[in-house]
Parts: C-alpha cells; sequence; structure tokens
C-alpha cells in the first residue's frame, strides 16, 4: 500500500468531475428527498477477540453510536422507500470508501473509487445519502484496498425492511465470515499467489457475528426469519440445516414467488438468503446450521429452542412482497459477450487502493489494472433503458461470483440445466458454464462489475458498464 500524500489528494480532486453521471441526474431511483438524519460509520482500527482469549491486533472495523453489539460492524437497519443518510468518517490509516453491496441507489453514492468518488482519505468524512428502492437483505463494505480492509472486518450486513414484512417469532441475522488468523490469533498474510491464481486463500477462523460456532435463542416451535449474508472474500458455502425444517424466502433479498424447502443452499461470497426455521417443540432442542463444503460438515451456528412450544406451521409462512421485476424486452435485446478466463500471468500496476502485485484473471482477454484514475474502457456501453443479454462464460476450471453493481439482472439460461428466473445481483457461474443474464439498463452510471471472489477481483476479473 504506497503512501497517500496530499499531493495525490489534489490530483484525485481535479477529476471530481467527472465522478458520476448520478450528480443531479435523479433517475427512476432518485437522490434522498429529504435529508434523513446521518449516522456517523466510522472506520477504526482496534484490537478484538475473535477466538479465544486473546485480543486479535489490527482488526479494521466500523463504530457508529449507539447501534454497534461488540466489535463486528453495526447491523444497519433501513426502511424501503425513506431517506438513508450516513457519514464515512476515515479513522483507519489508508483512504477507503463504502460500497452499497445490492443496492440499486445513484452511481455518485456507489463507493468505487475513481469511478464514483474519490477516495477518503485519513482524517477526511464522506456523506452517503440515498433511498432504498428494494426491501432485503444486503451488506455494505469498502471497495479501496479490499482485500486487507474486507479481509480485517469491514464487512458488515444491511437490512431494509418493508413496512408490510410479515412478522415472524424472532428474527436472526448472521453475518458468514472467516479471518487468516496464526496460532497466536494474529493475522497472517491475507493471500497466497498460487491460491489466488486457483480458488483463493482461504480462512482459518471460520465465524457468523465475529464468533465461533455460536448458539442463538430462537422460541421453541416458532418460526424465525434467518437472514444469512456471505461476506467472506473467498468462501462458497453450501449449507444445510440440521433439526428442523426451513422454507427458503429470498435469495438475494430478492423474494421468491412461494417459500421452497430447504435441502442444502449453495451460497457464495456477496450473497444472501433469507429462511424461514420451523424451530423445534422441545425447550432445549438444537438446530444446526452447516456448511458441507466440499465434504467435512463444519457448524456456523446453533440455533437452541427456548420456552413452551409456539406450534407453529411451517406451512403457514407468509410470502414476502416482491421487489420490482426486471422488464426485460427480449425483442429488442443486445447481447454482449463476457468471457471470464485466466490470463497470462503478469505483474498488476501499482494502485493506490491496493494492488496484490499479480494479475491472473481477466474478463474478453482483459485484466483489470488496478483502481487508477486512467482506468480500461468499459466493458460496454449501455443506453439507458435498453434490455441487454449477458452472454457470460466461465472458461476457468474454478466457480466466480460475479457481482454487478447498482442494477439487478435476470437469470434466462444456463447450460448447466433449468434455471429459475431468478433476480439478482450477483451470479456464481460454474467452471464451463454459460450463462444468460437479462439486464435492463435502468441507472446512469459506470457499474462494476467484479468477481467478489475478492482476489480474483483484485487480480484482474473486473470491469464495469457504462449507462448512458
Ligand atoms: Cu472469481
Amino acid at each position: 500500500m504506497p503512501k497517500i500524500s496530499r499531493r495525490t489528494l489534489l490530483k484525485s480532486a481535479a477529476v471530481v468531475g467527472a465522478y458520476g453521471a448520478g450528480v443531479g441526474l435523479a433517475g427512476r431511483f432518485g437522490m434522498a428527498k429529504a435529508a434523513a438524519h446521518p449516522i456517523t460509520l466510522e472506520a477504526v482500527k482496534r484490537d478484538a477477540v475473535i477466538v479465544g482469549n486473546e485480543a486479535t491486533h489490527s482488526v479494521l472495523t466500523y463504530e457508529s453510536a449507539g447501534l454497534n453489539v461488540g466489535p463486528m460492524p453495526p447491523l444497519l437497519r433501513l426502511t424501503r422507500g425513506e431517506p438513508f443518510a450516513a457519514q464515512l468518517k476515515n479513522s483507519i490509516d489508508e483512504p477507503t470508501t463504502i460500497h452499497w453491496h445490492g443496492l440499486r441507489i445513484p452511481n455518485a453514492m456507489d463507493g468505487v473509487p475513481f469511478l464514483t468518488q474519490p477516495y477518503v482519505y485519513t482524517g477526511d468524512t464522506f456523506d452517503y445519502a440515498f433511498t432504498p428502492p428494494d426491501a432485503g437483505t444486503f451488506w455494505y463494505h469498502p471497495h479501496c484496498n479490499t482485500l486487507t480492509q474486507m479481509g480485517h472486518g469491514m464487512t458488515g450486513v444491511l437490512v431494509v425492511e418493508d413496512p408490510d414484512d410479515p412478522v415472524f417469532d424472532a428474527e436472526i441475522v448472521l453475518n458468514l465470515r472467516d479471518w487468516r488468523l496464526g496460532g497466536d490469533g494474529q493475522f497472517i498474510a491475507q493471500f497466497k499467489p498460487r491460491d489466488a491464481a486457483k480458488s483463493g486463500t482461504y480462512g482459518t477462523v471460520r465465524t457468523a457475528n465475529w464468533a465461533v460456532e455460536p448458539t442463538h435463542d430462537a422460541p421453541a416451535g416458532g418460526l424465525v426469519r434467518l437472514r444469512l449474508a456471505v461476506t467472506d472474500v473467498t468462501r462458497i458455502y453450501t449449507l444445510k440445516l440440521v433439526g428442523a425444517d426451513a422454507l427458503i424466502m429470498a435469495i438475494d433479498g430478492q423474494p421468491l414467488p412461494v417459500g421452497e424447502p430447504l435441502d442444502t443452499a449453495v451460497i457464495s461470497p456477496g450473497q444472501r438468503l433469507d429462511l424461514i426455521i420451523r424451530m423445534p417443540d422441545d425447550e432445549g432442542a438444537i438446530v444446526k446450521l452447516e456448511d458441507i463444503r466440499p465434504s467435512t460438515p463444519k457448524v456456523v451456528a446453533n440455533f437452541r429452542a427456548v420456552g413452551t412450544s409456539l406450534k407453529r406451521n411451517l406451512g403457514d409462512a407468509p410470502t414476502f412482497r416482491p421487489n420490482a421485476p426486471v422488464e426485460a424486452d427480449f425483442s429488442t435485446a443486445t447481447a454482449i459477450p463476457l468471457v471470464l478466463s485466466a490470463t497470462a500471468e503478469n505483474a498488476a500496476k501499482e494502485s493506490f487502493c491496493g494492488s496484490l502485485g499479480y494479475s491472473f484473471w481477466a474478463i474478453n482477454k482483459v485484466p483489470w489494472p488496478g483502481d487508477s484514475d486512467d482506468p480500461t474502457a468499459p466493458l460496454a456501453e449501455l443506453k439507458l433503458g435498453q434490455t441487454y443479454l449477458l452472454n457470460m462464460e466461465n472458461v476457468t476450471p474454478h466457480a466466480h461470483p460475479i457481482h454487478l453493481h447498482g442494477m439487478n439482472f435476470q437469470v434466462v439460461s444456463s447450460s448447466n440445466g433449468p434455471v429459475a428466473p431468478l433476480v439478482s445481483d450477483t451470479y456464481l457461474i460454474m467452471p464451463d458454464e454459460k450463462v444468460q443474464l437479462a439486464l435492463v439498463a435502468d441507472n446512469l452510471g459506470d457499474w462494476v462489475f467484479h468477481c467478489h471472489i475478492i482476489e480474483h477481483q483484485k487480480t484482474g476479473m473486473t470491469g464495469y458498464f457504462r449507462v448512458i
């Protein structure tokens, strides 16, 4: 990480005018109407106990008065259609920003250095303000030196409530992530180049809400809404629930038309899952949420039935109000080929936003050179309101959770078999898979499109679309 000088600040300030086609253009999503009372999210470095009794040094997190429960970034609760405002205060020793993952908000609020906003330097602030158009489970994280900043803790869950959300007997929100810690509880190297060139470098300690195998109490015989967000930089989970039945109600914040019985669910970095669990009737019974990928089950979290059974029926769980559909016009759609590949290994350009020093991956043969004030050309220029078909092909032997900022797509078809017409912002494309995603370019600006295995993102598997 190079030192950032004030001279660089002035240089980057000079190109502020180029940022954010969203500035002054309300678009269909609108800027926040009346200013909401802003919360403060202060990026801080501190000690925190993650595993055992010893404090881990150099943990990075967000602090917000009255909202934190422990050292984890606070769970933010917004309301669909109501203005939200947060002032980022940077108290860590390098630049940062906040990206609001999965929220369809104006480009100027998207938090990507150079493409949508300037760096927020140490000691500086940045005011985010927007009105979330969709309800669901989302999350937030930096988009600067992300492997370090996210790897050291800066990943928080964000819930957008709908005033019409059905009420359940309990709600539990879990932030699923790993840590790269050595036996002494201190951070070890965040990645290994040979792993970055494969499926990524896995954490050594798994947590849910920054706790190893936590147990949460829930009413016996009750219906519990479980919101899960995978905020890890690498790990893909295959989740299974042992000891209770559950319905999948929403994927990536988007409600399903009807709840689907949970068998196993694959959920990758960037993705979210909303479940309704029917807790056992017997007081003290334990339900286990397990990760069975690749084979030996690992406990992610436990849920303990407490009290006298409420005797609910899972079949009575009400569905959620849908978010806006992707209104694709297939008759006028333009196809955009997107080939995800490895690239000839070479050194990446130095980047203020943290280069890993390698380039292993590419989209359409172009490895992202790193965040800079001279980025590569967009993957494509999209016309506002037009429908596009992203014909994405993974010619690598690894899975990639590909994330699009600012807009949703609809899954149309896959070479791997029948697909549900899911609406999402993140698609886990498997090795050798070809998938077709329909996208309506309904939000102006430059929108990043990248793999959410952060080592892949940072070593080339990144690009952006420009909506004009
Ligand atoms: Cu990837």
